[in-house]
């Protein structure tokens, strides 16, 4: 009788964990670019907790993800991506909470600081295991894709429709990347000093090797993504200095990025959809 009781609690357990792969994953999609308002997603999403969480119900998963967007004046991306991911996670049964981390003017734009407050403002807020870095122009076209935290930091946007479906080259490391909290604060997290675009996720990926991880990465087919049509933005123009500070990424790293960053917190509203944290960042610019 004992015996039995034992067995049966550990059936009990172990049904409450989610399965290692859900058995809703759909595999190859075609993804959906058209524009949605934050109000017809919220209608689509009801289930979805105050600050931007989903979970699911019936299992407890192995990890809670943050989400982390860097933003600057992208609302139309960030609900078409949100209209994607929503469904996309809810199928790999995640409990995720979103992060907008907005760079207020007149600062020039800074996706690697924004990368570290987000990280550094979430866990204000709770413990997350892992956490997945997203450009929120990126649209997941697989959801095999698995949106999990492993031994090593990895790469997830690793084909995109704009390169033809190929890595664009071998030491690529942007638009979306998931790294657990010990690996971020092992690296010490992206560097502060790419103010304007380019350079910071290739540095990155010298944090990274630096530390002694290699980069993972699904196969092509897995880790596809469509990135949504733009022009260019105003206040992020190319960073003429880019290649001269990656050659002392590694000679910086312990010194500067997680640990340096400057940043006022301008304003923090707990939405239905995520957790909008609008910031000043300070650079040197
Ligand atoms: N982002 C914003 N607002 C901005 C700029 C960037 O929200 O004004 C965020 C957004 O999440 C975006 C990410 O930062 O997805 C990366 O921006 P990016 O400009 O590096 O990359 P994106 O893929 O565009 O959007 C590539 C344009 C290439 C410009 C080439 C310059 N030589
Ligand atoms: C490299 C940039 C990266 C950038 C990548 C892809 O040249 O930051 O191109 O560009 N490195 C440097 O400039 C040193 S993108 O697809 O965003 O146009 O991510």
């Amino acid at each position: 009788e004992i015996l039995g009781l034992v067995s049966g609690l550990g059936q009990v357990n172990a049904s409450k964990f989610c399965p290692e792969k859900s058995a809703s994953l759909l595999g190859p999609l075609s993804g959906l670019h058209d524009d949605i308002s934050k109000e017809e997603l919220i209608k689509l999403f009801p289930e979805m907790e105050k600050g931007g969480r989903l979970r699911p119900k019936g299992c407890v998963p192995g990890q809670r993800l943050a989400v982390i967007f860097p933003y600057r004046n992208r609302h139309s991306h960030l609900h078409i991506v949100l209209n994607n991911l929503l469904p996309f996670l809810s199928r790999q049964q995640a409990d995720v909470t979103f992060f907008v981390i907005e760079q207020n003017p007149p600062s020039t734009f800074n996706r690697g600081a924004l990368l570290n407050i987000g990280f550094l403002e979430a866990e204000k807020m709770a413990r997350f295991d892992c956490f997945i870095f997203h450009d929120v122009d990126l649209i997941p076209l697989n959801d095999n894709n698995l949106y999990r935290c492993g031994p090593n930091p990895r790469h997830f946007a690793v084909a995109m429709n704009k390169y033809n479906f190929t890595l664009p080259y071998s030491g690529y490391c942007g638009g979306v990347v998931g790294m657990t909290r010990d690996q971020y604060l092992t690296i010490n997290g992206n560097s502060n000093l790419y103010v304007g675009w380019g350079g910071e996720d290739d540095d990155l990926l010298f944090r990274i090797k630096h530390k002694q991880f290699s980069l993972a990465r699904y196969d092509l087919k897995t880790a596809s993504y469509d990135m949504i049509k733009h022009k260019r933005d105003q206040g992020n123009d190319a960073n003429p200095l880019r290649k001269i500070i990656l050659k002392s990424a590694t000679k910086r790293q312990a010194i500067e990025g997680l640990n340096t960053v400057k940043y006022q917190v301008n304003n923090i509203t707990f939405d239905h959809l995520y957790t909008w944290i609008a910031v000043s960042v300070n650079t040197t610019d």
